[in-house]
């Protein structure tokens, strides 16, 4: 009979780790379920058409329940939705077991043994912050600061011709009252994304905010080109214009962009952060709570604020779940409440699996109140969109 390597979880555990004397947890599900988006999402680095995250849930002994999810996305974090479910039965559910749902540091020192894995990591976290809070009776939005009550929310805009995204922008803005659009570019020629831009500006107006995304699509070189090109579109922001791996010419083009520039897939863990800020080859961070949780997004914020650099609410393609935990989030901190948050591309699922619909009014999103994250799994649409059994 082969053992589960679960590794040797209690070698370092403080003493005082909550369980016994609480509620342990005692089971942590990884359900993978699929919702087809009805428009799909094509940017420099993939495509995504279905969510096919994974719902983490966290059940204590008393039966408290925490529930968070975790979207696969191999072009970035190599992750796949089997090795989602698999890493967290195999290593990161036996570890937490026996822990409280208030032990997150324990969690965290256990999970961080196993390296990458970062939305796998990131769900497990969030459930049990969203069990925490339950057990509390306060939502994990106060538990992480409560500083405001709503977001103002971005919309990122996947690749199209120049006319299909400047009707987009325009629908979002008529519809919800969004002004903030991330625009998708890294194609080549540089000139589809320099003209997407230019559209879609003319469609929304002076006043709406307007940045970009290369996903490392383009070089260095290329990057400076289509920066020069987009000086008059007036860009607040871009990101990932082209590979971290672009050492010189990557702090070149950051040290003569007259915007911050964002680092996102360059730096999903606070290491990376440290180093590309402390490099020159980024001077903002994404921050995405559905690769650092609550309890590392917690520390890039912190980190990012003591490095005096911009913290923006970045979106891993999140479905509603997701996005909930996003803007908890980014609306318990002052320095995440000051830009405009990427929440709204759930927008484009065909369906979900809350009670209740996500709402954006005048261009924001509220934080929901209820206990942990406020929000519920409705267990028909679970058992519609599952996929294991
Ligand atoms: C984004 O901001 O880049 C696309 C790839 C990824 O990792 O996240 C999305 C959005
Ligand atoms: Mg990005």
């Amino acid at each position: 009979m082969t053992t589960t390597p679960v590794l040797d979880a209690d070698r370092d555990a403080p003493l005082t780790s909550g369980a016994p004397h609480g509620d342990p947890i005692v089971a942590v599900h990884a359900i993978p379920y699929s919702i087809p988006y009805l428009k799909p999402l094509h940017f420099a680095s993939g495509h995504i058409e279905h969510a096919d995250n994974v719902l983490v849930q966290v059940v204590t002994a008393s039966g408290l329940v925490g529930t968070a999810e975790a979207p696969p996305r191999p072009y970035t974090y190599g992750e796949t939705q089997e090795s989602i479910v698999a890493v967290i039965r195999r290593f990161f559910g036996p570890q937490v077991q026996g822990l409280t749902v208030h032990d997150r540091e324990i969690a965290r020192q256990r999970m961080h043994r196993t390296v990458g894995n970062p939305t796998a990591k990131a769900a497990v976290d969030m459930a049990m912050w969203d069990a925490a809070g339950r057990s509390l009776g306060m939502s994990v939005h106060a538990m992480l600061g409560g500083y405001t009550d709503a977001l103002a929310v971005s919309h990122m805009l996947g690749f199209d011709a120049p006319s299909a995204v400047a009707e987009e922008a325009v629908s979002l803005r008529e519809q919800l009252g969004i002004t903030s659009f991330k625009i998708k570019v890294g194609r080549r020629p540089i000139t589809d994304d320099v003209a997407v831009c230019r559209a879609v500006r003319a469609a929304v107006g002076e006043q709406a905010e307007i940045y970009i995304d290369g996903n490392r699509g383009w070089s260095a070189a290329e990057a400076a080109d289509a920066v020069r090109q987009l000086t008059d579109v007036g860009l607040s922001r871009v990101e990932e214009l082209c590979p971290a791996d672009d050492v010189l010419a990557r702090r070149h083009l950051v040290a003569h962009t007259p915007v911050p520039s964002v680092a996102d897939e360059s730096a999903s863990t606070l290491a990376d952060v440290t180093r590309e800020i402390l490099a020159g080859a980024a001077t903002a961070v994404s921050i995405k709570t559905a690769r650092t949780g609550f309890t590392d997004s917690q520390r890039v914020a912190h980190l990012a604020e003591g490095l005096g650099v911009q913290a923006v609410i970045g979106n891993q393609i999140d479905a509603h779940v997701g996005t909930v935990c996003s803007l908890a989030f980014g609306a318990a901190l002052e320095s995440t409440s000051r830009s405009a948050a990427e929440l709204s591309n759930y927008l484009d699922l065909s369906d979900h699996l809350l009670t209740e619909e996500l709402v954006i009014r005048d261009g924001r999103m509220r934080v929901p109140t209820g206990a942990g994250l406020g929000v519920e799994i409705d267990p028909q649409k679970l058992a519609r969109y599952r996929t294991d059994r």
